[in-house]
């Protein structure tokens, strides 16, 4: 029997035990998924109050509830721990670790290189090791490959150890579609591999969607997140188009977003946050420039939606000018400092830089955000106003940056003497 098809054996079985390195928005939903499923899981993560948390069976993470994730870890299903050692008894290994720029704007693999450097150090004859965190085409097999395949260790790939890619497709406080149930595409480094793959993600999640190598499904998450960079890239042009033809650019998309077909629909914005979509993009150009090719439709996308909070700043300062007031002085509320609605993370939010434009021209920046009580960010150390009504009244503009849901946003617009709005949260009369 091969070492393939006794891990697949104890899959089928529910005897394999699994790791989840990085128990962050992605890995512990992912962990709980496959505890849910009948097999051993342990989470490895350098966080000692991650690892404490989930000892006792408390979650940190909005999409699991305590109440799903503690009988779990009393029954003895899951546990956790920093020690990578753990890895020598696991016969699959999963790499849920972050996947950041450098300030250079360059990728920074760092993270997954050094779960790679940890696994190769436990890596036994029929282990399973899947990538999940979002990178450019050819990490898998130029980056962890090697590290796994050493000559010393004697084992190759295929035969004694299985390696995939498998993109993580997490969307924080999405309940509609989750880790269980959204499609899971999965490639691997050789058939064997992928068989292993689709075995192990077979048993927990309801579609594997599987691609014919690693690179094909790092290519796939990155084309899905460019799709997103780019098209809002291009209505964040429409609306400087719109301006420029004396049209109301959300008034043209909604009426485009009537076609019932051939037609989805981006709304402009502040920019470009959260921790995914600015960043993923870059990822893909930078390895195409590797290769002497421009993606110059990512390249574009990101000049003009790194452009808005200018854009914007801009806005406040001509609204003030038309009412006789400079800017500088002036008083300006900032409505929301998430990077998207009904959400706490502030991760690449355009606020903050629409912020920092406003405080270099002398404006007494404030901010509100139900979300966001408080924050010490780039630089920025603020709180958010505790009376939304008297900060409304005392500012001279008002910009609405987050379009959060619990903002009653007629009265803002009643109480406000001056509104700039990123979102189209206050919307005109219906014709
Ligand atoms: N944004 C706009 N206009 C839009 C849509 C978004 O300005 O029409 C802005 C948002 O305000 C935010 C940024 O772009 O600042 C990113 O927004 P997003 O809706 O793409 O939200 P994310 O970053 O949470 O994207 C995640 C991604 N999920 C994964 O990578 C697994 C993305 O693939 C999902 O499609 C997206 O959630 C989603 O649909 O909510």
């Amino acid at each position: 029997m091969t070492a393939g098809t006794q891990l697949i054996e104890r899959i089928a079985r529910r005897d394999a035990r699994v790791a989840v390195i990085g128990l962050g928005y992605v890995g512990l939903p992912l962990a709980v998924v496959f505890a849910e499923a009948g097999f051993h899981v342990v989470g490895v993560d350098l966080d000692p109050r991650k690892v404490a948390a989930i000892s006792c069976g408390e979650s940190y993470i909005e999409d699991i509830p305590t109440a799903r994730l503690a009988p779990l870890a009393h029954a003895g299903r899951m546990s956790a721990t920093s020690d990578f050692a753990a890895l020598r008894a696991c016969d699959a290994v999963c790499i849920c670790v972050p996947t950041p720029l450098h300030k250079t704007g360059d990728p920074d693999i760092s993270f997954i290189i050094a779960a790679a450097d940890q696994i190769a150090r436990y890596l036994h004859p029929g282990m399973l090791v899947v990538l999940e965190s979002t990178t450019y085409p050819g990490t898998t097999t130029e980056v962890i490959l090697p590290r796994l395949s050493a000559p010393e260790s004697g084992l190759r790939v295929g035969q004694d150890f299985f390696l995939c890619f498998s993109p993580e497709r997490v969307d924080p406080g999405r309940t509609d579609w989750t880790t269980a149930n959204t499609p899971k595409v999965m490639g691997g480094v050789t058939p064997q591999c992928l068989q292993a793959g689709r075995a192990l993600y077979g048993a927990a999640i309801q579609t594997v969607v599987p691609v014919s190598s690693t690179e094909a499904a790092e290519m796939t998450k990155l084309l899905e997140n460019t799709f997103r960079a780019v098209n809002i890239g291009l209505v964040n042009e429409v609306l400087l188009m719109c301006e420029r033809l004396g049209l109301d650019a959300w008034e043209v998309i909604d009426a485009a977003a009537t076609k019932p077909f051939g037609f989805m629909k981006f709304t402009p914005g502040p920019g470009l946050g959260g921790h995914c979509i600015p960043i993923d993009p870059l990822y893909l150009s930078w390895k195409l420039r590797t290769l002497n090719y421009r993606a110059q439709f990512i390249e574009l996308a990101s000049e003009i939606n790194t452009a808005m909070p200018r854009y914007w700043a801009r806005k406040v300062q001509d609204a003030l000018n038309d009412a006789g007031k400079s800017l500088k002085g002036s008083q300006v509320l900032v409505l929301g400092v998430a990077y998207k609605k009904d959400v706490s993370d502030m991760r690449e939010s355009p606020a903050i830089d629409i912020i920092h434009l406003l405080r270099e021209k002398g404006a007494v920046v404030s901010y509100h955000d139900p979300h966001v009580p408080s924050f010490r960010y780039e630089g920025l150390a603020l709180e958010s106003v505790q009376h939304l009504d008297s900060a409304i009244n005392q500012a001279d503009c008002v910009v609405i940056a987050t379009d959060h849901s619990a903002y009653d946003w007629p009265a803002v617009s009643r109480q406000s003497r001056l509104i700039v709005d990123t979102r189209r949260a206050v919307r005109p009369a219906a014709l």
